[in-house]
């Protein structure tokens, strides 16, 4: 049975890697179902703005978030955003999957440190996605 997956990645925490974003959730979606997907579309602004947009979306990812199976969250690029619906995944109990490129950043120590967490550096875009299917493979049994 297909899983669904909340992909978290950098939204206005700056976009540097949301080609990555993009190329890893079309890869996901080919076993899997990825609730947001709207994360690695490199067409829309992150500027867009307003008070009810953004109740909308807050509204809209806290619900997805409760109803996925799974969470994989790149976090090379730092994100308020990504760490609030880290603790949200914790606090609900979801499988929580956390990516970054050791190279490109120093990781939080609230989650590294947190052993709720299940976390995996990455040197290659190749060695990401193998990760990523091991983990996808192991929570489909
Ligand atoms: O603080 P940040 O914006 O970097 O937070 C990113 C995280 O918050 C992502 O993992 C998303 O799940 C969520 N998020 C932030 N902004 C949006 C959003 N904006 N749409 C959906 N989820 C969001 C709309 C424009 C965008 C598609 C370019």
């Amino acid at each position: 049975m297909k899983q669904n997956i909340y992909f978290a990645g950098s939204i206005r925490g700056g976009r540097k890697d949301a080609t990555l974003y993009h190329e890893l959730i079309e890869e996901m979606k080919k076993t899997d179902v990825v609730l947001t997907e709207h994360i690695g579309d490199l067409s829309r602004s992150v500027f867009e703005q307003s008070q009810d947009k953004d109740q909308e979306i807050y509204i809209q990812d806290v619900t997805w978030l409760k109803e996925s199976d799974l969470v994989i969250a790149e976090c090379t690029n730092p994100s308020l955003g990504v760490g609030y619906e880290l603790a949200y995944a914790e606090r609900y109990n979801i499988p929580t999957y956390i990516f970054y490129r050791p190279n490109d950043t120093q990781l939080s120590a609230m989650l590294k440190g947190n052993p709720y967490f299940q976390i995996y550096s990455y040197h290659s875009k190749e060695e990401l996605f193998d990760i990523v299917h091991t983990i996808l493979g192991q929570n489909r049994r």
